[in-house]
């Protein structure tokens, strides 16, 4: 486990001390679960700096749904609402802003504002995105979709998801190298929630550790998904619990990162996660004084990443 590093602009993320923590920002009327909340821009940026304080290691802004059945957004549009809010926080905030966009002239002028990641739900679909990543030295992250968001949960179908899923991004991988872009700025996805099923969900939760045999950090988005929802029978609003549940067993399989909205509740979770899943590191002999020696490598709010 661990051990990876992603370069992201200047920065390089340690993917291998702790599970990284992305912060979900979405500066749109009508996301997943947070839609509307920061539509307003000033209550976006201070949103952001909150979950900066509480510890995310990345700000992930969009400025387009892609929840089931939404649809696509104009990019001027998308560019009015993020453009204002990744500028303001890049010289807010010490750590990464991504621009969670899927085309291009917004990841450009995204980059050009100061964020340094592009995550992309359609893994570089629009043909300008690898060149555009490419050019700024940014990190990006390439996410399986099946379909498109307005129509990707109509009978999705696999034969063998987690086979697929994985297809899926090595073949990406290649092409966004073959495009230039240095293999050590990839991050991959599987897209939990895009074009799949409650079991397609779970088959590919439970065999993260096919995804990370791609050798590239492992990103992971349950946050208050709807596969939370029918599991428990709960609406968006109170599915934390699921997702800590689902962001204990990511991190708990290897995740490097993961995608949420509750930042605060998350790092706790993780805190304890990691430390237990890193604690024993193959020798049984030499694990402490006591029951209380001490938090493991990275439990704490060391920083993530180095210029
Ligand atoms: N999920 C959403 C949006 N962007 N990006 C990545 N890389 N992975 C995800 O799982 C993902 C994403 C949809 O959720 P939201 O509407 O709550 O942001």
């Amino acid at each position: 486990m661990g051990g990876l590093i992603w370069r992201c602009g200047d920065l390089s993320l340690d993917c291998g001390q702790r599970t990284l923590v992305m912060g979900i920002l979405n500066v749109t009327p009508d996301s997943f679960s947070d839609g509307g909340r920061y539509l307003d821009r000033e209550a976006a940026i201070a949103h952001g700096i909150r979950m900066v304080d509480e510890g995310a290691d990345i700000v992930d802004v969009g400025g387009e749904s892609t929840r089931p059945g939404s649809d696509p957004v104009p990019a001027e549009q998308e560019a009015e609402r993020v453009l204002p809010v990744i500028e303001a926080l890049a010289s807010k905030v010490p750590v990464p802003i991504s621009i969670d966009t899927r085309k291009a002239s917004v990841a450009k002028a995204a980059l050009a504002a100061g964020a340094t990641i592009v995550n992309d739900v359609a893994a570089g679909a629009d043909p300008d995105m690898f060149p555009v990543v490419r050019e700024a030295g940014a990190g990006l992250v390439l996410m399986h979709m099946l379909g498109d968001p307005k129509t990707m949960q109509i009978e999705p179908r696999y034969d063998d998801v987690v086979a697929e899923v994985k297809a899926f991004l090595r073949g990406r991988l290649e092409v966004a190298e073959l495009a230039g872009i240095e293999p050590d700025r990839l991050c991959v996805d599987p897209g939990i929630g895009f074009g799949k099923t409650l079991e397609h969900n779970l088959a590919l939760l439970h065999h993260l550790d096919e995804l990370l045999e791609l050798g590239r950090p492992l990103l992971v988005g349950p946050s208050r998904k709807r596969f939370i929802g029918t599991l428990l029978d709960l609406p968006e609003t109170e599915r934390l619990e699921g997702t800590a549940g689902a962001v204990a067993w990511c991190a708990a399989k290897g995740a490097h990162i993961v995608r949420v909205h509750d930042v605060l509740p998350i790092r706790r979770v993780l805190g304890v996660v990691d430390a237990i899943a890193r604690s024993d590191a193959g020798s049984r002999s030499d694990a402490g004084s006591g029951p209380d020696a001490g938090p493991g490598p990275g439990t704490g709010t060391s920083s993530s990443f180095s210029a």
